[in-house]
């Protein structure tokens, strides 16, 4: 999938205030796009942790060459802190961790937990982002059918993991997992609209479990405005 030639400059509605209150330097600079769901992952991570940090907005389609002397794979999320670059969305979450151990911890502490957490958070970006972006990528009718039950059944697994009563995955707790999903369950009112997508048809758990998850603080303070995420789909989307 290609994101758009123009992208919006900013971020717009909540995730707007979200950025103005990280405008001054800090040790730790994120380099964002705030339409990118893999820097809404970070950005989740950081504002669950409370900790200082200043935002600055890039486009990674412009390769400005200071983000480029920062991060030579000029892609967004990254890091810089003490002069070195950081930059891959599930690194960047384990370093923040590491990086800030007296916050709170957003993995278990027990290891077989945290082992089945990172099981979960692989099967997210090998199997649930794969599949909604062959669903946003999916054009005729045949073809958008069947993306969408690969959608259902790449969706299933993980449901069935998903802690009895929740309301994250692991259950009470918020934790990486759920920072890791959340933007492409934030970005799936463009299946509803356009795919034929509904949260009921994945069960009621995923109803229950993505309600809980939009409605997060740390995740509804990241977003921007749909209109606009809209328009970094819009030349696959139909009218
Ligand atoms: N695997 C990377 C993916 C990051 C990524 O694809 N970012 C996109 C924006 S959403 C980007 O910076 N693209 C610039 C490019 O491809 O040149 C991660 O998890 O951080």
């Amino acid at each position: 999938m290609s994101y758009p030639e123009v992208i919006y400059d900013r971020a717009t509605g909540v995730a707007a205030d979200t950025v103005a209150k990280h405008a001054e330097p800090q040790p730790l600079v994120f380099y964002a796009g705030w339409f990118c769901p893999y820097v809404q992952r970070n950005w989740i991570a950081l504002e669950e942790k409370g900790v200082p940090y200043q935002y600055k907005e890039v486009n990674p389609y412009k390769k400005d060459p200071h983000f480029l002397a920062v991060n030579p794979k000029g892609l967004v999320p990254s890091a810089e802190v003490n002069g070195k670059a950081l930059y891959e969305s599930l690194v960047i979450n384990e370093f923040f961790e590491d990086f800030f151990p007296d916050t709170p911890k957003l993995l278990p502490e027990d290891p077989v937990e945290r082992a089945r957490a990172r099981i979960w958070i692989d099967y997210i970006s090998k199997t649930v982002v794969p599949a909604f972006r062959q669903l946003v990528l999916a054009q005729d009718p045949a073809e958008q059918s069947k993306a969408l039950s690969n959608y259902y059944e790449a969706l299933k697994p993980f449901i069935e993991q998903i802690a009895p009563g929740g309301p994250y995955f692991l259950g009470a707790k918020f934790s990486l997992v759920d920072a890791t999903i959340a933007p492409w369950v934030v970005r799936d009112f463009i299946h509803t609209k356009y795919r034929g997508y509904e949260r009921s048809a994945a069960g009621e758990a995923w109803e229950k479990y993505s309600q809980a998850i939009e409605t997060r603080d740390s995740i509804v303070n990241t977003s921007s405005d749909k209109e606009y995420y809209k328009q970094i789909y819009a030349k696959y989307l139909q009218d």
